[in-house]
Formats: C-alpha cells, sequence, structure tokens
C-alpha cells in the first residue's frame, strides 16, 4: 500500500484486489522526500551563503531510460563546503530514492553530512550519519571532537529506528557511533520519525559547520583531502545503489553519475585508485573485486555501547 507522491498526504480511493479495502478512502502513507531537501536548503541559507555548484549547469533534471523517470539533481557551494548535492528519483508507486550528501572543503576536518534513503513497495532502508572524516574508533581525538556532544542524539534515534542488521562489513568504518542504520515497513509515523531525525542530525551538522576553524597547517590539510578522497573512492566503486542506478540510466550514464556529480571530487582530490586504498579487493588478475563486500556481512547489533565506544570486533 505505500505508495508516495510529491506532496502531502491525499486522500485516494484503492483499486486493490482486497475486498475490505476496495472503494475505500484510505490515506496514503505519502513521504516526498522533497521535504527533506527543502529543509535542508532553508536550513543551510540560515547557516551560511549558498550559491549554485558549477555542476548544476550539466546536473540538473534527467529523464531515466524507461522515459517517465525523472531523476533530480542539485548542488550548492558554500564558503565551508565544497558541494552540497542531492540526487533524488521516484518511480510512482514503485520506489522512491534519496542520495543527500554535503562534503566540507579540505580546509575543514568536519565530517561528511550523508542521508540515503532507498523505499521500495514496503521496506525502507536508511543510512543516515554525519560520515568521520578519520577513523573513530581508533581515533578518540577525533571522536570526541566531533561525536561526544551528539551521542545523546544518537541515543535517541537508535531507539527509535533500530539497528537494520547485519551490514556489509567494510561500511562501518566510514560510520560514526550516531550512524542510523535501519529498516523499516511504510507507514507514517516510521517515516515522521525519520523525517525529525533527519532535521535534527541535518542541524547537528550546521552546528558542527558554525563552529569549524579553519585549519591553515598545509599537512593536515592535506590529509583531510585524502581522507575525504578515500571516501569518494569507496563509494563510487562500491556504493549499493550502483545496479539501481544502470538499470535506470545504463551503465555509462551511471558511471558518470557517479563520477563526476554524486561523488565529485573523486578525480580532482587526489590520483589513488581504490586499490590503494583497499588492496584486499584486488583480485588475481589486478582488477578490483567486483564483490561489495570481501569480509561479508556482520554486526547483527548495533556495535556502539551506549558512551559511544565501539563494541563490534
Ligand atoms: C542498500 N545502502 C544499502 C545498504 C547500505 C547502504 C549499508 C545495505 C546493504 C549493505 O550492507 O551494503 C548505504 N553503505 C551505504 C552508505 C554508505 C555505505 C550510505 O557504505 C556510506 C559509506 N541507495 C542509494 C541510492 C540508491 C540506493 C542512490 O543511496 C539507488 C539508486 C539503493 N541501497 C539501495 C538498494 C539497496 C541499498 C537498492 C538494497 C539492495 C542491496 O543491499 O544491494
Amino acid at each position: 500500500l505505500a505508495s508516495f507522491s510529491s506532496g502531502s498526504s491525499l486522500n485516494y480511493t484503492l483499486n486493490s484486489n482486497n475486498n475490505k479495502l476496495r472503494g475505500q478512502r484510505v490515506r496514503l502513507i505519502t513521504c516526498s522526500y522533497n521535504k527533506f531537501i527543502d529543509f535542508a536548503l532553508n536550513q543551510t541559507k540560515l547557516h551560511t551563503h549558498l550559491v549554485p555548484s558549477p555542476l548544476q549547469d550539466s546536473y540538473k533534471c534527467m529523464t531515466a531510460l524507461d522515459g517517465k523517470t525523472e531523476l533530480q539533481m542539485i548542488s550548492f557551494q558554500a564558503p565551508k563546503i565544497r558541494l552540497l548535492r542531492s540526487f533524488s528519483f521516484e518511480v510512482s508507486g514503485v520506489n522512491q530514492v534519496l542520495d543527500f550528501a554535503v562534503f566540507p572543503e579540505p580546509e575543514f576536518d568536519l565530517p561528511i553530512f550523508c542521508a540515503n534513503f532507498y523505499s521500495a513497495a514496503n521496506t525502507n532502508i536508511v543510512v543516515l550519519d554525519l560520515n568521520p572524516l578519520y577513523d573513530v574508533i581508533s581515533n578518540k581525538d577525533y571522536k570526541d571532537k566531533y561525536f561526544k556532544k551528539l551521542i545523546p542524539l544518537g541515543l535517541k534515534y537508535a531507539e527509535l529506528l533500530p539497528w537494520g542488521g547485519k551490514i556489509t562489513s567494510e561500511s562501518m568504518r566510514f560510520f560514526s557511533p550516531i550512524v542510523i542504520w535501519t529498516k523499516f515497513s511504510s507507514s507514517q509515523d516510521n517515516h515522521n520519525v525519520l523525517y525529525s531525525a533527519f532535521m535534527e542530525y541535518y542541524k547537528a551538522w550546521l552546528e558542527l559547520m558554525d563552529q569549524a576553524e579553519e585549519e591553515i597547517d598545509v599537512s593536515r590539510i592535506s590529509c583531510n583531502q585524502k581522507a575525504q578522497h578515500r571516501y569518494l573512492t569507496w563509494r563510487e566503486q562500491k556504493d549499493p545503489g550502483h545496479q539501481l542506478l544502470k538499470k535506470l540510466v545504463g551503465e555509462t550514464g551511471a558511471k558518470d553519475l557517479m563520477r563526476n556529480f554524486l561523488f565529485h571530487g573523486v578525480k580532482e582530490l587526489g590520483s589513488n585508485t581504490f586499490l590503494d586504498y583497499f588492496p584486499e579487493y584486488k583480485s588475481e588478475d589486478g582488477t578490483v573485486n567486483l564483490k561489495r563486500s570481501i569480509i561479508g556481512k556482520s554486526y547483527e547489533n548495533r556495535p556502539w555501547d551506549e558512551k559511544g565506544d565501539f563494541i563490534g570486533r
């Protein structure tokens, strides 16, 4: 029954095989991701001066190969923001996707804001996080700098949006102690909780941005840049959205979108290759192993404790 429409919830006469429901006026579960994007842009404008990114000229709106799905893309930059970009689409009544990210300038060691929502029929797959630039398992200073204050926020939503179960193990190194990794069935309540989580996490990120001070030490700027490049390289190669993107825009189109829009910076911020960063993915013939995971899936339960310490292994 879950269906989505742009705009707020509307009344709809169900054309269902279910006798009980046929002909009844039922409130549809609506969750257009447009309101998430509007919220984020409006909030950002309260904190900084956004200007359109040069990418905006080439990546705006695009019709998928099916001739009807509209892919929406927007991109901006601001003094501390190298790239704020959003990618979303909706196949009416089938599925809906939001990939919203904010990448800081290399002069800042700010986390990367990351909201990835995938909804189909009755499942919703969610990753919402302030992805740390540095390893928060071994680097306590970095963890404390950005996440100590946010642990209560994380705990609140860890309860409302329970851990989604086993996950590609390699992904954990890009997640923070307050990551929301969850799956849920579609209901208005669940979508409302997701929207409030998105708002609170985004406001938290903007506060961090306000406070962030520009790094002037060139070697530290270069470390930040390399860390961001490694992150982009990972996602450009292994993001779970690839298959669906290929279906929508073809292999070449998907590659172009990932390299030049979604993970823009992968060409500009460094020259290391995927295998330089992640040599465990090297297959016998020297190419990148196409498997998403080498280790496999793990972390059945949330691997962070109440203090934000990593308890998985
Ligand atoms: C599933 N998306 C997932 C999963 C994760 C993420 C963890 C569960 C499967 C797994 O364990 O790998 C998201 N993984 C992330 C993120 C990071 C990461 C954000 O490592 C960051 C470091 N998702 C999208 C887009 C699409 C999409 C744009 O963001 C489609 C165009 C689809 N995600 C998508 C689909 C699934 C999924 C279809 C379920 C299918 C699958 O597991 O392959």
